[in-house]
């Protein structure tokens, strides 16, 4: 056991430093719209925005000590759910219009097809660790609200206070201004959209920083498994009891271990309805290398609903070779990083306007 560790560190090692001492090509080929790719046979992290950067980086970590690719995705995963300056993912995100964090998060394990998944919970700092009990530990794929805070509970979870003096500010402030009072609950009639609007706001329409909202995670390891995980508190000052896309399979994340993967951020509430990650992976099942798969997707989502094109929707598809390629509707939109060995990096993907 010991020895099978040490071989694979010292494999990685070999492997980081000859990326780091050779001109990039000459280890990675490049698809067809240019995006470097790593070669097949080597472990590969690709996660959402800045934080998917450390993310990455642990998630490796953890698969060069021997852990599994599925507890690579959920420790790397982790490190955002815990950085209270990550304020749209666990401890320190944003709440809900009432003040409350209520958070969204997923998982799947490729070789298994398993998923597990936690809406709405309340109080639990980790619930990408919550989604990995429901999908291990039970035969559900979803636990939502006080029941999963339940079932957490139960697991061994300790609950805590997750908002932030730095995220109550940011509420308050928020609650105070009159023009998004009106849009609270108790006056349904004049809430056509939850304040801020989405659609209205840049940068940030999920908070009021950007390169920082939901952490999406696709994990490939040397042997050419999948597995992927997503955290959020999503939409900030959101309707309570509202589940966005990171929880729901196929939206948020999707892995086909014969396939590849995918990951997806931004406006939940749209991209839900067009399945995204479900319908890369299914764009690349059609011989579509991951960069095309992405750009079509968002296209199509651009011609079901033209008006998309005022939206936050960001994805990211890698197959099973580790090709990769990463797409926004809008441009300047999607910060995303990926690594793979000897190399960890920040990566501003194409847009399709
Ligand atoms: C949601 N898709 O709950 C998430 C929000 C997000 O970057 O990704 N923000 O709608």
């Amino acid at each position: 056991m010991n020895g099978s560790k040490l071989t694979r560190r010292s494999f990685f090692a070999v492997l980081g430093a000859a990326a780091v001492a050779s001109p990039l090509r000459v280890l990675a080929g490049e698809t067809k719209s240019g995006n470097l790719q790593p070669a097949a046979g080597r472990p590969f992290f690709i996660s959402t925005w800045k934080h998917g950067k450390p993310a990455n980086e642990k998630a490796a970590e953890v698969l060069a000590a021997g852990g599994s690719l599925l507890d690579a995705v959920e420790k790397g995963i982790n490190t955002a759910e815990l950085d209270p300056e990550v304020m749209s993912v666990g401890y320190g995100a944003r709440p809900n219009e009432e003040g409350v964090l209520q958070l969204d998060a997923v998982i799947m394990d490729g070789p298994t097809h398993r998923a597990g998944a936690v809406a709405a919970l309340e109080k639990i700092s980790t619930p990408i660790s919550v989604a990995r009990r429901v999908m291990e530990r039970t035969y559900h794929t979803v636990l939502a609200g006080e029941d999963a805070l339940r079932f957490a509970l139960g697991e061994g979870f300790e609950p805590q206070q997750l908002l932030t003096p730095k995220a109550l500010e940011a509420w308050l402030k928020w609650k105070s201004d009159p023009q998004r009072r009106r849009f609270r609950r108790g006056d349904p009639a004049e809430r056509p959209i939850v304040r801020p609007d989405p659609h209205q706001q840049r940068p940030g329409g999920f908070g009021d920083d950007h390169d920082g909202d939901t952490i999406t995670m696709v994990g490939l390891d040397a042997a050419g498994n999948l597995a992927a995980g997503g955290s959020t508190s999503g939409l900030a000052w959101k309707v309570p009891g509202r589940v966005g896309d990171v929880p729901l399979i196929g939206c948020g994340i999707f892995v086909d271990n014969a396939v590849g993967g995918a990951g997806a951020t931004g406006d939940g509430d749209e991209m839900a309805k067009f399945c995204t990650s479900f319908a890369i992976v299914e764009r690349m099942r059609n011989g579509m290398d991951p960069q095309a798969a992405c750009e079509a997707v968002l296209r199509w989502m651009l011609e079901v609903h033209p008006e998309n094109e005022k939206i936050e929707a960001c994805v990211y598809g890698v197959n099973k070779r580790g090709e990769f390629g990463a797409a926004s509707i809008r441009p300047g939109d999607f910060t995303y990083a990926v690594w793979w060995p000897g190399v960890s990096e920040l990566r501003k993907a194409k847009s399709v306007l």
